[in-house]
């Protein structure tokens, strides 16, 4: 049908030289030295690792082309239902590795690039990451996207191409260091499309008139312009020929270049001002996880970036011919995160003031498209925004919020008479001054679905924050859909060796998209063969990790050690502090100990990884004070091998892929209620390790699943944290942990440096209220601890939980989380080529 578009006589010749993929090595070998030597200008006999890497990249990023091209024909043919993924951030790290597993051609590229000389591990390790995301947000996201076009589904991301990733972190003198991610240099995973653009308009004012028909319109008129303009970037499925479309959005004036008017006028320097203002709208992501500020800046990422994917939406859509209503039936948009909000009030106002519907349609249309996902319950991560603000940056939008909500409250008013207290609380608008925007609030009113993370988490939104709107709207429309990972990233790319003996243990790779298969790896628990490899697997990755550590950090660690790894971003909520702190009991506590007490001692080493946002001060004292005592119990002569502290500086995906397989044990430990799902959890145990953990996000079903024998679990549940909290403030009597005292008494003295510098994180928890219930939990923190050291001592009992672990881990696959939303939220059905 795509053919029938050219001319018989032309078709010919077209189809003569259409691009066909590499098949083989030697083709793969003729691809690649076609891009060192005319691609990148460069003598194939000087070739370094990094052309090698660019023009391997290349030769893929071809392959890939072919199939994309044909899915988005399919899909486009199929005028099927697609799901739109809204996201401020795809987490996606590298994707060479990973679009040579899932095109199912690593084994080629290995050996053509050995015959080239090089180490297909070297080559991979050129790429940056593309880290547009702060961390478990982000990263689900990028794990969707796997998953989407892994199943075959119509799907499109969309997002903003930032100039700037997440900050890389250094760490000099013990603290962090922030250092701009500039990654674009070279990347050719994207496709700039600089025919697709959008105009977005800012500012401005609002006319009322009435129409021909006698009926009122708006006009949204003044203010300024700025351009997007669409990257494409191809989203290879596994072991499918479906490759969908990652969209990402970049801001550029929008007179071109820069002004000519003002150029040729001499106005030089502002007619630049103006191109570099409208540039830098996707310049650099907010590096803020679990926080709203509340920024201008930010505002304007929202809706440019919203503003373009509607505009976009909107033109495929029309291009069917098909009437309004049907706009949810081909059309599914999630919300990640109360971030894209906007996109509800930029279709009502597409739909009422552009496409002249009544405002009762288009808004039947509206809550029919739109699912919303909260990730938080944490109060100072609910985004809102200050109508004075929004007035001046969006005057239309201001009018049709209020709106939006006149009509809400109206109907719960109709529902509940004279319940004022609750119209106050349900409101979108909060009454403070200056008045704010609840988007959460605004996102719930605008969606036919509301989901949470984890089960724990979906319970809580109901009845906590988002009670009221459950008792308003009926429990159907919140639901909840439990986070999960991809398996081919996280397991078959990072840890080959492991996946390789799970396939051969399981009868072939089925599992990377059935990941319930994993179970038959219970009928090989007792198997020694099998216990033997999958313990040495293990150790390798330890080995490996040791050995980055002493390269990059000059520390060394034994292998042998029990590995407690916890890395993910600095929060106190996550409680890095009270991990730290359990580090110096353990020194402390070796300290107190004869040399024969001290031989029969687990060695262990404790790494941390993680960024603190630039502008979270206390999570960049926690990053000071791990640095600092692990410069003083890393060089204790006493202590050698039974405990090093480990920080890993600038921790991202690629990183994460060399470090949880290496872990033989994972902290989880957020105050119980805190951490809405937590998505590594799963990695970890994916991989082999255990866990350590509270009560909380998906540690909960992850116990229900591999069973609480074969989890550490410990802490307040999340029902007491709240009289936890009172007592603390009114409760009198409450005194410090004994541990945790002796802890402080150490850091005060000056053992770890100057006790100055950590004065705020001591007191926090004694003398400010202790909100993360550190010292609530600190006992048993440590009590598990020492079960968690007996266990590691058994080493056979420990690779049974361990295998046992991994074989019930099926449930995790983000795999089985997008049918959930497909079926349940989006209602949309997979879409399969002719392999
Ligand atoms: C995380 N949230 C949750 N937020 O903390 C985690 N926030 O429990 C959950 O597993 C994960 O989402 C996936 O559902 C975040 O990562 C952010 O990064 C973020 C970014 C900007 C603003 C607010």
């Amino acid at each position: 049908i795509v053919e029938a578009s050219i001319p018989e006589p032309q078709r010919e010749t077209w189809r003569k030289h259409q691009a066909k993929p590499f098949a083989d090595k030697d083709g793969f070998q003729r691809e690649l030295v076609r891009h060192v030597e005319t691609t990148l200008a460069r003598s194939m006999f000087n070739c370094d690792e990094s052309a090698a890497y660019s023009a391997c990249a290349l030769a893929f990023r071809d392959r890939l082309v072919y199939d994309w091209n044909r899915t988005q024909q399919r899909q486009t043919l199929a005028d099927a239902k697609r799901v739109y993924y809204l996201s401020l951030e795809f987490l996606m790290g590298r994707a060479l590795d990973n679009a040579m597993l899932n095109i199912g051609q690593k084994d080629i590229a290995k050996a053509g690039l050995a015959e080239l000389g090089f180490r297909i591990e070297d080559v991979i390790e050129q790429e940056n990451d593309a880290a547009l995301g702060n961390g478990g947000l982000g990263r689900l996201a990028a794990c969707f996207l796997d998953s989407l076009a892994t199943l075959n589904y119509p799907a499109w991301g969309y997002g903003l191409r930032y100039r700037y990733g997440i900050f890389k972190q250094e760490i000099i003198d013990g603290y962090q260091v922030e250092v701009p991610d500039y990654w674009l240099d070279f990347n050719p995973w994207e496709f700039p499309r600089h025919d697709v653009t959008v105009d977005i308009q800012f500012y401005g004012h609002v006319v009322k008139t009435t129409d021909e028909n006698g009926r009122v319109v708006h006009r949204w008129e003044g203010g300024e312009t700025v351009k997007a303009v669409a990257y494409d970037v191809p989203i290879p499925g596994y072991g499918t020929s479906t490759t969908n479309n990652l969209r990402l959005w970049s801001s550029k004036a929008a007179s071109g270049e820069f002004d000519f008017q003002k150029f040729n006028n001499g106005d030089y320097e502002s007619s630049v001002a103006d191109q570099q203002r409208a540039e830098t709208i996707s310049a650099v992501l907010y590096p803020n996880d679990n926080l709203d500020r509340g920024k201008e800046l930010r505002l304007k990422q929202q809706y440019f970036w919203v503003a373009a994917s509607l505009y976009d939406i909107v033109r495929r859509f029309k291009k069917s011919k098909r009437p309004w209503k049907e706009f949810p039936d081909q059309v599914a948009i999630q919300l990640n995160d109360t971030h894209p909000t906007l996109a509800i009030v930029e279709l009502q106002r597409i739909l009422v003031d552009i496409e002249g519907l009544g405002w009762d349609e288009a808004w039947d249309i509206v809550t029919r498209t739109f699912g919303y996902t909260n990730h938080t319950v944490l109060p100072e991560a609910l985004e809102k925004w200050s109508v004075p603000l929004v007035q001046h940056l969006l005057p239309r939008h201001l009018q049709i919020i209020y709106d939006i909500n006149l009509f809400f409250l109206q109907s719960v008013e109709r529902q509940f008479p004279n319940d004022r207290d609750l119209l106050r609380r349900v409101s979108i608008i909060e009454e403070t001054n200056p008045k704010m925007i609840r988007m959460a609030h605004l996102a719930i009113v605008g969606s036919h679905k509301v989901n949470g993370v984890a089960e724990l988490h979906s319970d809580l939104i109901k009845t906590t924050i988002f009670k009221d709107f459950v008792d308003i709207y009926g429990p159907d429309k919140f639901t909840n859909v439990t986070n999960g990972i991809t398996p081919r990233r996280w397991l078959h790319q990072a840890n080959p060796r492991l996946s390789e003996l799970i396939a051969s243990k399981t009868g072939g790779y089925g599992f990377l998209t059935d990941l319930t298969q994993l179970n038959k790896l219970e009928l090989h628990v007792n198997d020694a063969d099998f216990r033997r490899e999958w313990a040495e697997i293990k150790f390798n990755n330890k080995v490996r990790l040791a050995k980055y550590i002493k390269d990059t950090l000059g520390i060394a660690v034994n292998p042998n050690a029990l590995f407690d790894v916890q890395v993910k971003r600095i929060h106190e909520y996550k409680r890095q502090q009270m991990n730290i702190f359990g580090a110096i009991h353990r020194y402390l506590t070796l300290k107190e100990m004869t040399p024969e007490e001290r031989a029969k001692q687990q060695p262990r080493v404790s790494i941390f990884g993680g960024k603190a946002a630039p502008g979270y001060w206390m999570a960049k004292q926690i990053i000071h004070l791990i640095n600092a005592v692990g410069e003083v119990v890393n060089n204790d002569k006493e202590i050698g091998d039974l405990l090093k502290v480990v920080f890993i500086p600038d921790y991202n995906v690629s990183k994460a892929e060399m470090i949880i397989p290496a872990s033989d044990i994972s902290e989880h430990i957020s105050t119980a209620g805190t951490e809405a799902s937590g998505t590594s959890n799963m990695k970890f145990v994916l991989n082999g390790g255990l866990i350590i953990g509270t009560c909380d996000g998906a540690n909960i079903e992850i116990t229900r699943e591999i069973g609480d024998e074969n989890i550490f679990l410990f802490g307040n549940l999340a029902e007491n944290v709240e009289d936890l909290r009172h007592a603390h403030t009114y409760g009198g009597d409450w005194t410090l942990d004994p541990s945790l005292a002796r802890v402080f008494e150490e850091i005060e003295r000056g053992t770890f440096g100057n006790p100055q510098d950590f004065a705020a994180i001591i007191s926090a928890v004694r003398d400010h209220g202790d909100y993360y219930l550190v010292s609530d939990d600190f006992h048993s923190y440590l009590e598990t601890h020492k079960l968690v050291d007996e266990a590691y001592r058994d080493k056979e009992g420990w690779t049974t939980k361990s295998i046992l672990s991994v074989a019930r881990m099926g449930f995790f696959s983000s795999d089985r989380c997008i049918n959930e939303y497909a079926e349940g939220i989006w209602n949309i059905e997979p879409l399969k080529g002719e392999e």
